[in-house]
């Protein structure tokens, strides 16, 4: 049965529905003014052969409904997923905040959840190489907060009025709207190569925190530096953070390439699934609180969001947990709907003069505006606050308030004065009266100046495997780009970050070696031209941060990861249950995989559901995969080149690997074991995700603990397989 929808007025039209003795048990078809439909199959015609007539109104309202469904997507993040969700603080931050969401210990606000891609457009895939918006929407007592961040900590830019051009660059160029939803073209490199604030960013971008395993396996970051405000009125500095609790984790390059084609939604169908089993993804809300005085202790500036306050400066305390637990009802009405804007705040919670957040505070209630249509967005279902609105504000296209009375102006006395203005010891919002003495001009200080300290910084806290895909990520993307010169420019640019990273991708290029870094020309802010501006070549005091290293996060859970068990008629039950009963309990997702779709016969006459064909999935959708024993079986996918595919491709991607000892012969087909019979019986095998055994139990115990390594990286070096 159809769902009842809800409107403002649901319960009046419930009432007169009553009074009239109608009844809606909403199985019935109707027209938008609640016509009952007779007939949805026909138009109306001059006779059985004969022309439609105009006169048709039921076949107009619905043809016009349908040509009006779609509005203008996203300028940017166009390309999303959400869920509702709950957020509950373990901790009052109450000394430095007097917002309630940060002092109500243990009360639940809800909030709800939308994270993206950037450059690509609403149809586009998931796995791009891209950068993912993190934006919360908290529905507090105090009105809706939104903080509206992304999964890396730092930008491309420092000012705002860069990023019409930031993002003109990267989406698909403007004469052939090629490419799709990936930043490997000239202009974005064109731009980046004269961008030098853009590196440490870019440092970022072409680590694997660009190709998340799943959204909920990424970290979120407000990026820029905000001001908490206490009751006293003082001013703390504060980044916010979100961490994962099933720890961060990324796919390869390859992988996210082919997924690309397997399953375009792979993010957005793991999170909607996660959340439909029950498995409700996590993250812990941290705070990095910097006092006022502070201000400029550090070596670089606050106000700078190419910058990020290491941990090991400024520890993260975790105060609260969000937990997503339930998905939308319609994908319309609320994921593309929502209206998130970083200027939505509440008393206790304040903006600094970082000049990127500056000017998104103009741009997104006006994008609002021309995605939605009208300022009564806001009364979306979706954007609606729990808290009450009162206000003159009035009319408008879509309006969904009926205002009543003659009052809409303030001061007024025919309506008693209401509404009237809140005291700050009412809730009332107050600025931060930060004192501002200084002369209009456009420019930059000089503390925004140091474009690599922090690029070399995160270079260097990375472990030699992300090291590699980080420079095999440049070596594609500026592969991709048919001007030399722009591939050139980078190269000097890489220089100022990692002379052996600058050198490994020139090699690539077949560019020159650089043999020295090339002094930028040392002159300040040219006049006009603002990108002349001379860069301060630096070193962070810090040589390198364990947080910033995907290689130091949790890796003790294999909950939601995606087993694959390759079986056919004739598999060893005993082998399949046993292995399933001790991941499924730790959490993971089995599924059975088999030459075709419908059941299996075990060796012992026990049917098996079987969830995927070779033919309709592949093993880049899977963490780990799984060979049980049976003589039939293990013959048949011996030769089933679609199973040694899946698991040559396993092998590739660095993903645990398990076998019984009866069914070897399967592996004895795969390229990799040909090349490395040893790696599997060598004492350390399991320890590089390689499982061989014919007890079961303790098969399933070494492949959970793999499993939950998530990859094995050292493998790329080991034996590179053609897959
Ligand atoms: Fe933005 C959307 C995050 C800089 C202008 N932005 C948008 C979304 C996220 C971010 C997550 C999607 C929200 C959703 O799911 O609906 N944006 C960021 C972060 C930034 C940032 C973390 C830098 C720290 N953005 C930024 C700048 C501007 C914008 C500098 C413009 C001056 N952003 C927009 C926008 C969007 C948007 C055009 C497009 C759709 C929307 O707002 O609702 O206004």
């Amino acid at each position: 049965m159809a769902k009842k929808i809800k409107t403002n007025q649901d319960s009046d039209k419930i009432k007169d529905l009553e009074q009239n003795k109608v009844y809606d048990d909403g199985t019935l078809l109707t027209t938008n003014h609640g016509l009952k439909i007779n007939d949805n199959q026909n138009s109306l015609k001059t006779g059985e052969r004969g022309g439609t007539l105009i006169e048709d109104f039921i076949l107009r309202e619905k043809i016009h409904h349908f040509d009006h469904e779609r509005i203008p997507e996203r300028i940017v993040h166009a390309r999303g997923s959400a869920a509702h969700g709950i957020f509950e603080l373990y901790e009052s931050i109450g000394q430095y905040t007097k917002a309630k969401l940060f002092n109500e210990v243990g009360v639940k606000v809800p909030v709800f959840v939308r994270f993206s891609t950037v450059a690509g457009s609403r149809g586009s895939t998931d796995l791009a190489r891209d950068v993912r918006g993190f934006a919360v929407k908290f529905y507090t007592s105090e009105g809706n907060y939104d903080l509206v961040g992304n999964n890396m900590p730092v930008f491309f830019i420092q000012d705002a009025i860069k990023f019409p051009d930031l993002i003109h660059a990267v989406k698909p160029e403007p004469h052939n709207e090629i490419p799709q939803a990936a930043s490997a073209h000239d202009t974005f490199w064109d731009f980046i190569s004269l961008m030098p604030e853009s590196m440490h960013m870019i440092m970022w971008v072409m680590s694997d925190r660009a190709l998340p395993r799943s959204l909920r396996m990424m970290e979120g970051f407000g990026v820029h530096t905000f001001r908490l405000i206490n009751k006293q009125g003082e001013s703390h500095f504060v980044k916010f953070h979100w961490k994962p609790l099933l720890g961060i984790h990324s796919v390869a390059w390859d992988e996210a390439q082919k997924i690309s084609g397997k399953n375009a939604d792979f993010h957005r169908q793991d999170l909607w699934e996660a959340i439909e089993s029950g498995a409700f993804p996590e993250w812990e809300l941290g705070v990095q609180i910097i006092p006022e005085a502070d201000e400029h202790n550090y070596e670089f500036d606050l106000l700078d969001s190419t910058k990020l306050i290491p941990e090991e400066i400024v520890p993260v305390r975790r105060i609260g947990k969000m937990t997503l637990n339930r998905n939308p009802d319609n994908f319309f009405a609320e994921t593309e709907q929502v209206a998130f804007n970083p200027g939505h705040l509440i008393p206790g919670i304040d903006i600094t003069n970082d000049p990127l957040l500056q000017g998104r505070l103009f741009s997104y209630t006006d994008t609002q505006l021309s995605r939605l249509g009208t300022h009564n967005f806001q009364e979306l279902p979706i954007n609606r606050p729990i808290a009450p609105v009162h206000n003159n504000q009035r009319d408008g296209h879509m309006r969904h308030t009926i205002n009543t009375g003659r009052v809409n102006y303030e001061p007024n006395a025919l309506g008693g004065g209401c509404p009237f203005q809140a005291k700050a010891s009412e809730g009332g919002f107050t600025s931060f009266p930060e004192r501002i003495e200084s002369n209009k001009l456009r420019g930059r200080s000089k503390s925004f100046f140091d474009h690599f300290s922090q690029a070399k910084l995160f270079f260097n806290s990375q472990s030699d495997a992300e090291k590699s895909h980080l420079t095999n990520a440049l070596c594609f993307e500026l592969g991709k780009v048919e001007t030399v010169a722009i591939r050139e420019r980078m190269i000097k640019m890489l220089t100022y970050i990692d002379k052996g990273l600058a050198a490994a991708v020139a090699v690539y290029l077949g560019l020159k070696i650089p043999k020295e870094i090339i002094p930028f020309n040392g002159s300040l802010p040219a006049d006009g031209n603002p990108n002349d501006y001379n860069p301060i070549i630096t070193e962070s005091s810090l040589k390198s941060s364990a947080a910033l290293s995907m290689e130091n996060t949790i890796m003790d859970s294999i909950i939601t990861r995606k087993v694959a068990f390759l079986v056919a008629d004739g598999v060893n039950e005993e082998s399949v249950k046993a292995v399933k009963d001790k991941l499924e309990t730790e959490g993971a997702v089995v599924e059975l995989v088999a030459p075709k779709l419908g059941f299996i016969i075990s060796k012992n006459n026990v049917e098996f559901e079987i969830h995927k064909s070779l033919l309709t999935t592949a093993s880049v959708l899977y963490d780990a995969v799984y060979v049980p024993a049976g003589i039939n079986s293990v013959a048949t996918l011996a030769s089933e080149p679609d199973a040694i595919h899946f698991l040559n491709e396993a092998f590739k991607h660095c993903k645990a690997i398990a076998v019984d000892v009866d069914a070897l012969q399967v592996l004895e087909q795969t390229y990799f074991y040909i090349k490395l019979p040893k790696q599997f019986t060598d004492k350390d095998a399991a320890t590089k995700g390689f499982i061989v055994n014919n007890d079961s139990n303790a098969l399933a115990t070494e492949f959970a603990k793999a499993i939950a390594k998530h990859r094995f990286w050292d493998r790329e070096k080991l034996q590179k397989v053609p897959a």
